[in-house]
């Protein structure tokens, strides 16, 4: 594993920058997180980083970006492995996390739709994402026995989604099975519960509240 201090720059509710933090937990992998400003970010990350998005991993005088990158980095130097060896469950493993990342990006849009029939849009396009999901899910995890990769990605929206309910948005695992029971078992995994800062329930609601949209409309946190 990896010698040099392994430095991530992001910022606290960043999902990616969570999915990367699971992945060094699981691999109790030591490592610092800074959190940045975003609207202030450092010079390297505006000098270095196509489109100056975090998170990055610095260790030495590497820099990596994108951080399903990051996670693979972390599969190839690490003896703890959360990436089949079978090349045809690697390539599925690859598909759902891109899969998983168009799914967050639609969790966003919902998150700061302001017209009632946007936010309607948004919710729909993910639901589709989540029953989809929920057909291709396993147990315990989502490919089976064991934690994988997928998991590690997964984690971060399904995090969210348990938020958005507890604040009595609408449920979006409501019409999933396979997929509540593998939100059921990540969510109550020491590597995700630590995942994120102490304060990061509170500043996800705080996002939602400043993104001033329909959902922010019809919370109770
Ligand atoms: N595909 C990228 C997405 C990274 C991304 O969208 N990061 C957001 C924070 S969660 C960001 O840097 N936003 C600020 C910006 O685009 O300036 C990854 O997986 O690393």
């Amino acid at each position: 594993m990896a010698t040099e201090k392994l430095q991530l720059f992001s910022f606290s509710t960043c999902p990616y920058l969570q999915s990367i933090v699971i992945n060094l937990k699981e691999k109790q992998q030591p490592f610092d997180v800074s959190y940045i400003d975003l609207y202030d970010k450092p010079d390297f990350i505006n000098d270095q980083v196509p489109m100056g998005r975090v998170p990055v991993l610095k260790f030495g005088k590497e820099l990596l970006f994108e951080s399903s990158a990051i996670n693979e980095y972390l599969e190839d130097i690490s003896t703890n492995k959360l990436r089949p060896e079978d090349p045809i469950q690697r390539a599925h493993t690859r598909a759902w996390v891109v899969f998983i990342h168009d799914s967050l990006m639609s969790l966003y849009k919902m998150l700061v739709a302001k017209p009632e029939d946007e936010y309607a849009d948004y919710l729909d396009i993910l639901s589709t994402q989540l029953i989809i999901l929920d057909q291709s899910a396993a147990t315990p995890y989502f490919m089976g026995q064991d934690m994988s990769l997928v998991d590690v990605e997964i984690a971060p929206l399904l995090y969210r989604i348990q938020l958005i309910k507890n604040i009595k948005g609408p449920n979006l695992l409501e019409n999933t099975n396979n997929l509540q029971k593998v939100s059921n078992n990540l969510l109550n995994k020491k590597s995700v519960k630590e995942s994120v800062p102490d304060i990061f329930d509170k500043a996800f609601v705080e996002k939602i509240k400043g993104f001033n949209g329909h959902l922010a409309q019809i919370i109770h946190p």
